[in-house]
């Protein structure tokens, strides 16, 4: 690496070379230096902001340091990199983050401390990073964090979105979107003016021929937009390794085309130019499990693979090796079908760019993708219409087609004469419009295909991906169970159960190996261990009950029994079911006399999640949780035993919070529909249990901490078709408990029973597909269950410390290590110092 530096300037970048700051003064010199000089302020109006500002800034300059070391190391030793390909990145906060992964979270406090600040409130300054919906962009920033951690050399690539997921506020107990302008401040980003890529759209196809006479296709004509990369350093854990995360922004490209307009004196339409580049980049679409197939979305997908492969290709071009090793150095990673144009796109680089046959390129192509799908859910499944492709991506459109021709070939050769076969597995949907079946795609472009836990596994093979385990054979396709960052979900989150577990597992190695958690098992028994346990459980419900006090103004009580259900709101995910569950036990204390009352256990029913804008249905749920809480919380007759609270705008930061202050977590999906599930790894993480369905990782999570553990209960995956046909052409009782429940929504109890009538009429009329009513009963039998384990709080946490001990299966890290191994075949490469 040196010897990139020319000899007689070598002494002088080695002599001036910057070094990080080390210990308190160090951090205090940086941070008064970057007040003074890069914020131009002075120390006399050096608010929290500015405090946050020049903190940051001073972390920033240190992981630099390793950033250009890790990516001089990289390029020098010449590794397999492993492309994480997401639209979205959930990344939340940085700063804590860095403070931590780097080791001098206790030198900044006392550093900050003794500049006049509280390093609590200068860490809640940040505007959370929230580039992605849920579950699925959550997932890719906790892989992030573990492939640095793990010292693997990896890019993650995406969008710089302008504005991220919406704010959400409640209005009069309904949901109200605020745009999220997050960037006017973001010291974690790097504009790499200088790293661009011209992404070209629309446009027409030529053939024509090369200097040797061989039929090329020539794509121009149309619009050319420019990607600007922004690079944000992923700092690894007690390691030097720091890696890139690159977020392309969308510009015009100031060509002279552009300049002519502008001296033409047309310029307003040389404005409106500019302004519809930057649309690409400008919005994250807001749903979660659903895909529209709106054309700028199209334009979103396609501007950041292409602008991403380009600099793939070009880093690999670098190192001068024959094409044929492309795979040896390169592996991407699909997260879900939304980058599957990358498989088109690199194809297409290939054959029309680099000249090599459409068989040499295709192996290149599929040795170097794996597919992960992410949901079962057919209206999430990514289809475009072939008008749509033919207009935007001409040339991307006809190399769909020859993929599907030679596909096809090859599905006829081993079953000849099944021309049924050919239609249900044909990547050309042949419907009215013809559609690109995007999942097809992805599984046909791909060597590996992923599920995210096991039940989801066997689910796509069994059921929308079974042509394929026919055609491919079963080895195509594998399971990688999801899992967490313990750093950011038991470390920073719940500071003092990290202590804790270290004091009893000899140190914070259950950081790095969190299998390391299952010492903790042989101090269940230990009874002063388990008062400090559940005292800091109780001192994490006492912060999420100030929350809850300072945000909603609503007292709740610590000691109550706190129920959660946070996560984007779904009919699948059942917050209905939850909402009805509760007017259950509002009315089962309504009838029961005031002595009677006195023996009932104290509840507090939590709910937060953000409803897609255009889900009408999830809007509905939001509003009936909040108005059964403004009568539920205003009853006197009631007092503490039941509070209904809706947590405003549930995000990254505000789930750390609240995670650890779970008693019990819900996740209820009708079984066989939530794909994983990864905020019921961080509630036990965190000590608190679950009542969940048979359900995702929900199994893996039973089989793990054992059945005593858990709170399971409702209908079984492979009973969920029948149940469906028979509320369709059998007879459809509703359950008498829940049937209750809508007699009190009808008499007008909860406000204008009209505003309710369409989640009432879901499961009387239409027919119930979430199985709402097949599973109330059993539900309500479980939170009984509940109640009951609770009462015996020294069983109760018990079971708790043994669920922790048995939860290191869920780390990321391991999850990172299966993808490694079994789909991208890369090795560590530690930072040399
Ligand atoms: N998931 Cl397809 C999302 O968060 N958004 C999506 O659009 C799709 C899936 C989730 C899925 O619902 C969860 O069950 C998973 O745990 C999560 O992806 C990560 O795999």
């Amino acid at each position: 690496i040196k010897a990139s530096i020319p000899e007689p300037q070598r002494a002088a970048w080695e002599k001036y070379a910057v070094k990080s700051f080390e210990g308190q003064e160090g951090f205090e010199r940086e941070v008064v230096r970057h007040v003074e000089t890069t914020l131009a302020r002075s120390l006399f109006n050096c608010d929290e902001k500015a405090a946050y500002a020049a903190t940051s800034l001073a972390f920033r300059d240190r992981l630099i340091t390793d950033w250009n070391k890790t990516q001089q190391q990289h390029t020098y030793r010449d590794a397999k990199r492993v492309y994480y390909l997401s639209l979205e990145f959930l990344m939340g906060r940085a700063l804590d983050n860095a403070m931590l992964n780097v080791g001098l979270k206790d030198t900044a406090k006392a550093g900050l401390a003794d500049l006049g600040f509280r390093i609590e409130d200068i860490i809640t300054q940040e505007n959370d990073a929230a580039l992605g919906n849920g579950g699925l962009g959550r997932l890719a920033a906790c892989f992030l964090d573990s492939l640095a951690s793990l010292d693997y050399p990896a890019w993650g690539y995406g969008l710089r979105y302008r504005y991220g997921i919406f704010k959400q506020e409640i209005i009069d107990g309904y949901q109200v979107e605020v745009p999220d302008y997050w960037l006017d401040f973001n010291p974690w980003e790097f504009p790499r003016h200088d790293v661009t890529v011209d992404i070209q759209f629309y446009g027409n196809v030529q053939k024509s021929a090369d200097a040797n006479g061989k039929t090329i296709s020539v794509w121009d004509g149309g619009e050319v937009v420019q990607a600007v990369a922004y690079d944000v350093p992923i700092p690894g854990y007690a390691t030097p390794t720091t890696n890139n995360l690159r977020l392309w922004s969308s510009k015009a490209s100031g060509g002279e085309f552009d300049f002519q307009k502008f001296n033409n004196g047309d310029y307003e339409s040389s404005v409106a130019d500019q302004q519809r580049a930057e649309t690409i980049s400008a919005v994250l679409y807001p749903n979660d499990n659903l895909e529209r197939g709106k054309e700028l979305r199209l334009k979103q997908q396609y501007f950041w693979v292409a602008a991403s492969l380009y600099d793939i290709v070009r880093r690999f071009k670098k190192s001068k090796r024959a094409w044929s090793e492309f795979p040896e150095q390169v592996a991407i990673q699909l997260n879900d079908t939304h980058p599957t144009l990358a498989i088109v796109e690199l194809q297409r680089i290939l054959i029309d760019v680099e000249g090599l046959d459409w068989d040499q390129a295709w192996a290149i192509v599929t040795n170097t993708f794996g597919y992960t799908n992410h949901t079962v859910l057919p209206e999430a499944l990514e289809k475009w219409p072939v008008s749509l492709l033919q207009n935007l991506l001409p040339r991307h459109l006809q190399i769909i087609f020859d993929i599907n021709l030679f596909f096809l070939q090859q599905v006829e050769k081993k079953f000849p004469d099944d021309r049924d076969m050919l239609r249900r597995v044909s990547i050309v949907e042949e419907s009215q419009p013809k559609m690109i079946r995007m999942a097809y795609l992805a599984i046909v472009g791909s060597h590996k295909v992923n599920g995210v836990a096991e039940l989801h596994s066997d689910l796509i093979q069994t059921t929308i991906f079974k042509d394929f385990v026919a055609i491919y054979g079963p080895d195509k396709f594998t399971n990688v169970t999801n899992g967490v960052t313990p750093r950011r979900w038991l470390h920073q989150a719940n500071p003092r159960l990290s202590e804790l577990i270290a004091s009893k597992c000899g140190g914070n190695e259950f950081l790095t190996d969190l299998t390391n958690l299952s010492k903790l098992e042989q101090f269940v028994g230990d009874k002063d261990f388990r008062k400090e346990w559940a005292e800091i459980k109780y001192a994490n419900k006492v912060r999420l009950a100030k929350h809850i006090k300072s945000t909603l103004g609503v007292t709740v009580n610590p000691a109550a029994l706190f129920d959660i259900q946070v996560k984007r709101i779904h009919e699948y995910k059942r917050q209905q079911m939850n909402i009805f569950g509760v007017i259950h036990r509002y009315l089962t204390l309504k009838k029961m006399s005031p002595e009677e009352r006195k023996k009932q256990l104290p509840r507090v029913s939590i709910f937060g999640g953000k409803a897609a804008p255009g889900y009408w249905m999830a809007k509905q749920i939001i509003h009936l949780i909040n108005s059964v809480g403004s009568v539920v919380n205003n009853d006197a007759d009631i007092g503490d035993l039941l509070k209904v609270i809706f947590l405003e705008d549930y995000n990254v930061s505000k789930a750390e919070i609240i995670c650890p202050a779970s008693d019990i977590s819900e996740h209820i999906s009708t079984a066989g529909t939530e794909a994983s599930g990864t905020s019921n790894m961080k509630f036990v993480l965190n000590g608190g249990l679950i009542i969940g369905t048979c359900d995702g990782a929900n199994i893996e999570i039973t089989r793990e901490v054992g059945e005593n553990n858990i709170f399971l209960f409702g209908n079984l995956s492979e009973d969920v078709e029948d149940l469906r046909h028979a509320h369709t052409y059998g007879s459809h009782t509703i359950d008498s408990d829940l049937d209750a429940v809508f007699k009190e929504i009808e008499k007008g109890t909860f406000g204008t029973p009209h505003d309710f009538g369409a989640l009432v009429a879901a499961v009387r009329q239409h027919g119930d597909y979430y199985l709402v009513s097949d599973d109330f009963h059993s539900y309500i039998e479980t939170h009984r269950l509940v109640d009951e384990a609770y009462r015996n709080q020294d069983e109760w946490v018990s079971k708790c410390i043994t669920a922790v001990a048995r939860m290191g299966f869920f780390s990321s890290d391991r999850c990172i290590n299966e993808y490694a191994e079994s789909i991208w075949n890369v090795e560590p490469l530690p930072i040399k110092e």
